[in-house]
Formats: C-alpha cells, sequence, structure tokens
C-alpha cells in the first residue's frame, strides 16, 4: 500500500522505474553550479522565502533554539568557517551564542564561496549584525568548498576548524556523491575539525510537495531555468524559449527524495552533438535527499566520521560529525 508519503500529483505520469541517468543528466551533475546564475539564485532567494519552503525557517528556528547547546561542543579558540555564503542572520545566530561565551578576540568567521559579491554581502551584513565582532577577524576565501578548506587550513595550520554547511544542500548530492565529498572535507581538514550540517527530515503528507512545487511557481521557475541556462551554455537555439520544458516533480518515498524533473513538450535537437531530448521525455535536474538520524548517521560512517551531536525533530536536524 501507498504510504502517505509518496505523494504523486493526480495528473503527473507514475514515477518511472529508476532508469541509469542519461548523459545528459550526468553531465548536469558534474557541473551542479549550472541552477546558480545570476536569474537561478535570485530565484532560489526567493523560494527560500515562500510560506511553503518551510526548510530555511526550521533551520533558523533550531539554530536559535539550540545555539547555545550547539556552542559547548565548540571549542574556544575554534574558527568558525561557513560553506555557502547562505544567509549571514543564520551564522550570526551561531557566532552570537560564542561571543556571549567568549572574549570578541578570540572568536574568528571565515566565509567560502566561489561568488566574490556572495562574500562581501555577508561581509556587510555580518557586521550589521553582529558589530562586536571585529572587522578584521572576519575573512573571506573565494573558491569552490574543497579549494576553500584547503586554503583556510594552509592559512591556519593549527586551528580547530568547525565548519558549517547549513541549508540541507548535502541533500542535493547523491548518496556516493555526498560520502566522497564528506571524506574529502575531513582530509581537507584534517584531525582538529568538525562539521556542523543541516539535513532536512524525511516527512510523508504534503509538506515535501508544497515546498517543491510551490502555488507561486518558483521552484518551478528554478528548476526550468537551470534547464535553459545549460542551453545557453551550450549555445542552443532553443535557449529561453518558456514553453520547452514543463516542470514535474515527484517525492519518492522509496529513496526518501524530492526529485525535480521536467519534461519536453517537444524534441530539443543536439543538446550537445548527437544528444537530444525527445518530445515527452522527462530528465531529472535535481534531487533533494531528505533524511533521518540513522540515515545521516550511516552517510558520517561512510565518509569515516561519527556524530558528536544531534538536535532537531521531526522537521530538521542539525548534526556534528567528528574524524
Ligand atoms: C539548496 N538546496 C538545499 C535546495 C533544496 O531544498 O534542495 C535547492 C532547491 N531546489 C528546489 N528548491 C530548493
Amino acid at each position: 500500500a501507498a504510504e502517505a508519503g509518496e505523494v504523486t500529483p493526480a495528473a503527473a505520469p507514475p514515477v518511472p522505474p529508476r532508469s541509469p541517468p542519461t548523459d545528459l543528466e550526468r553531465g548536469l551533475r558534474r557541473s551542479p553550479k549550472f541552477l546558480y546564475d545570476d536569474r537561478g539564485s535570485q530565484l532560489y532567494e526567493q523560494i527560500t522565502r515562500l510560506p511553503e519552503y518551510y526548510v530555511y525557517q526550521a533551520e533558523k528556528e533550531l539554530l536559535a533554539a539550540q545555539a547555545g547547546a550547539i556552542a559547548t561542543h565548540i571549542p574556544s579558540g575554534s574558527i568558525v568557517v561557513e560553506l555557502g555564503c547562505g544567509d549571514s542572520s543564520k551564522t550570526a545566530i551561531l557566532l552570537a551564542a560564542l561571543l556571549r561565551r567568549s572574549e570578541a578576540n578570540a572568536l574568528r568567521f571565515v566565509g567560502v564561496d566561489v561568488s566574490g559579491e556572495a562574500l562581501r554581502q555577508t561581509q556587510r551584513s555580518l557586521a550589521r549584525l553582529l558589530p562586536e565582532l571585529p572587522a578584521e577577524q572576519v575573512e573571506l576565501v573565494e573558491a569552490e568548498y574543497l579549494a576553500g578548506i584547503q586554503e583556510v587550513r594552509a592559512r591556519h595550520p593549527n586551528a580547530f576548524l568547525t565548519i558549517l554547511w547549513l541549508g540541507s544542500s548535502v541533500g542535493n548530492f547523491s548518496p556516493g556523491e555526498a560520502a566522497d565529498f564528506l571524506a574529502a572535507l575531513r582530509a581537507a581538514a584534517g584531525e582538529r575539525s568538525q562539521l556542523l550540517l543541516g539535513a532536512d527530515r524525511w516527512k510523508s503528507g504534503g509538506v515535501l510537495r508544497q515546498a517543491y512545487d510551490d502555488s507561486q511557481g518558483v521552484s518551478a521557475a528554478f528548476i526550468v531555468n537551470g534547464m535553459h541556462h545549460v542551453l545557453r551554455t551550450l549555445g542552443h537555439p532553443d535557449a529561453g524559449d518558456p514553453s520547452l520544458f514543463q516542470y514535474d516533480p515527484v517525492v519518492n518515498a522509496k529513496l526518501q527524495q524530492v526529485e525535480m524533473w521536467v519534461g519536453a513538450t517537444r524534441r530539443v535537437a543536439d543538446v550537445l552533438p548527437g544528444l537530444h531530448i525527445e518530445a515527452g521525455e522527462r530528465v531529472l535536474v535535481e534531487i533533494s535527499r531528505k533524511f533521518t538520524t540513522e540515515s545521516v548517521a550511516a552517510m558520517a560512517f561512510a565518509a569515516g566520521l561519527c556524530q558528536g551531536g544531534a538536535w532537531g525533530g521531526p522537521v530538521y536536524g542539525l548534526h556534528l560529525l567528528q574524524p
């Protein structure tokens, strides 16, 4: 019998059996940033403000409720490193808890992001939200995550690093990619480090569907924009045609993930030489895996990490993973 979590819209085709990813999907997964061009970044920011997209607010509330408890696991003198400059108001909640506990001059924050503009924005808003943190103790590293952590380690060879990876972005990685990435992060950061990971929880019912198929169509626009970004980058003549792709998300209870598919309304010829998307063909653009405490522990174990603390409830979790 179908669980309540297996929510498929009445009009959508049944969930297809999982086939091996197409060349196009493999290509997309090799460049996960394709969703975040300027328009994609704007749309994602809009998503975080949607009433249906509970993920953002749930993490922020959890951080606010548990910052004091989490702070007790962060050694004094630890450098707090954030992967991806999300919203600095979340970061500021944790930094404020650390500042309540120790001298301002004992705290250092490093933001790592591929976007220099996002970094500078984080720096400005942290200065506003947390004026007691001296500006010279905020560092910016413009780099991919792993290169960024290597750079932080090179700058601070002996420091204890507490790395924040929030927003449940780990859910956008396949299980294998997540384990490889966490293991590589562990290797780059070294033994004197730990990771505070945000992980959205699997939940049944319509909550996930609404979060990824909102009534204003922002999620749809975000995913379809990713496809057009790819076509534009490839110089494809169909790039930008608004009727080309139809968003068709699926909540997959078996794999505990939301799958963001698009269906082609007509043939898209030569996406790459000899690679076509046929009319009616569906392409898996993004996955958002959802977790349980056990599945996070298993993912950590696969990466050679163990769980030193976990906070949260049925909606969202924060996990402290240690070498
Ligand atoms: C960034 N990431 C955690 C988002 C998510 O919830 O998987 C990306 C997203 N895709 C569609 N909506 C939001």
